[in-house]
């Protein structure tokens, strides 16, 4: 074999140079294909000993391209692999963790207390009827009741429930007493929306049915909630208010220390009662008696947690949300 071409051979550093030594010597125009060429010059008897001797030479060159080309494709891998090469001891890489919203939270704290309590946790639907919404809650149908709570109504009449008190009905219907229930979830109104109105917000009720439950137990029910959110003590207070579902009923507020003020205020919950008897009525119970409240859970996280406006619940931004990560 030409010690040229087996120079060329080895000195090709990759593929492409490789290929670039392939038609230098056995392309069209190569030095080989040119030798076989001048064949036909030469006389008969040199013709068949020339021609084995350039042939020879022509699968030498062709053997060590080869060869070449296996060792540079060797080299190339071990390249790469080497390049890419993954530390798999390596501690994962992760993204930054989410958190649940400072909402959930209060949320899951509530459920909890009133776990504690033997309270039964249930939902309901919020897409309501106008039955369970306001009618089976003693709302007359022109009452200005309804007013206060105006909200979204579908072409067939349903409507975005306004408060978690449908449930109550819903549930008598279909258990019988004595029990406890809490009712956790989003309620909708069509509320001109400023720092503390939403049109979309939650509320968690309570119910409680059976024999001679009274106005007693509501106190003690609201005591010990007060107790368990805010430390053994708190202090109170019912005020005699009207809601069509309830008789007495009453609006009840928590007494805390505002942590920035440091001074004593009343925080106003929500509102509470014993269940109207014509709330029984539409649910067919019969000789029992019981107590309701229910309240807003934003209005229950801003204050103590120092959000002044609604709204802020539900922009998304990380800004405000983060400074909950550590809170309950
Ligand atoms: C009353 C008596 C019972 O036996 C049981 C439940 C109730 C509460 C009644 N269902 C109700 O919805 N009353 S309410 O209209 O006064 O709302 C209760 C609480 O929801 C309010 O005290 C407030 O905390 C919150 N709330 C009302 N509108 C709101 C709101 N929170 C945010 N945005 C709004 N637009």
């Amino acid at each position: 074999m030409h010690e040229e071409a087996r120079a060329d051979v080895e000195a090709a550093e990759d593929l492409r140079a490789l290929q670039e030594v392939r038609v230098k010597w056995l392309g069209k125009k190569g030095r080989i294909t040119q030798e076989l060429k001048g064949l036909g010059a030469l006389p008969s008897d040199e013709r068949r000993e020339a021609g084995q001797r350039i042939h020879a030479v022509k699968e030498a060159i062709e053997a060590a391209i080869e060869a070449r080309r296996a060792t540079i494709h060797r080299a190339e891998l071990a390249a790469r692999l080497a390049a890419e090469r993954v530390d798999v001891t390596l501690p994962g890489r992760s993204g930054p963790a989410g958190g649940l919203h400072l909402l959930t939270k209060v949320t899951h704290h509530l459920l909890d207390v009133f776990a504690g309590l033997g309270y039964e946790v249930v939902t309901g639907p919020e897409l309501e009827t106008d039955h369970y919404n306001f009618g089976a809650l003693n709302f007359p149908p022109e009452h200005p009741a309804r007013d206060e709570q105006d909200t979204f109504w579908t072409r067939d009449g349903r409507l975005l429930r306004t408060h978690t008190s449908p449930m109550q009905v819903r549930y008598m219907e279909t258990h019988a007493p004595p029990f406890k229930v809490v009712v956790p979830g989003k309620v909708f109104r069509n509320e001109a929306v400023d720092a503390t109105h939403e049109a979309q917000f939650h509320q968690l009720e309570a119910l409680v049915v059976g024999e001679r439950i009274t106005m007693a137990d509501l106190r003690g029910a609201i005591q010990e909630m007060a107790d368990a959110l805010f430390g053994e003590g708190t202090r109170t207070r019912l005020q005699p208010t009207f809601f069509p579902f309830v008789e007495p009923g009453a609006e009840f507020a928590i007494r805390w220390t505002h942590p920035k003020t440091g001074r004593d205020e009343w925080l106003e919950l929500g509102g509470c009662g014993m269940v109207h008897p014509n709330v029984f009525a539409a649910a067919g119970y019969e000789g029992v008696t019981g107590f309701a409240f229910g309240f807003g859970i934003e209005r229950l996280a801003m204050v103590p947690y120092g959000v002044p406006d609604i709204r802020w619940f539900y922009q998304s931004d990380l800004r405000v949300l983060e400074q909950f990560e550590g809170a309950l």
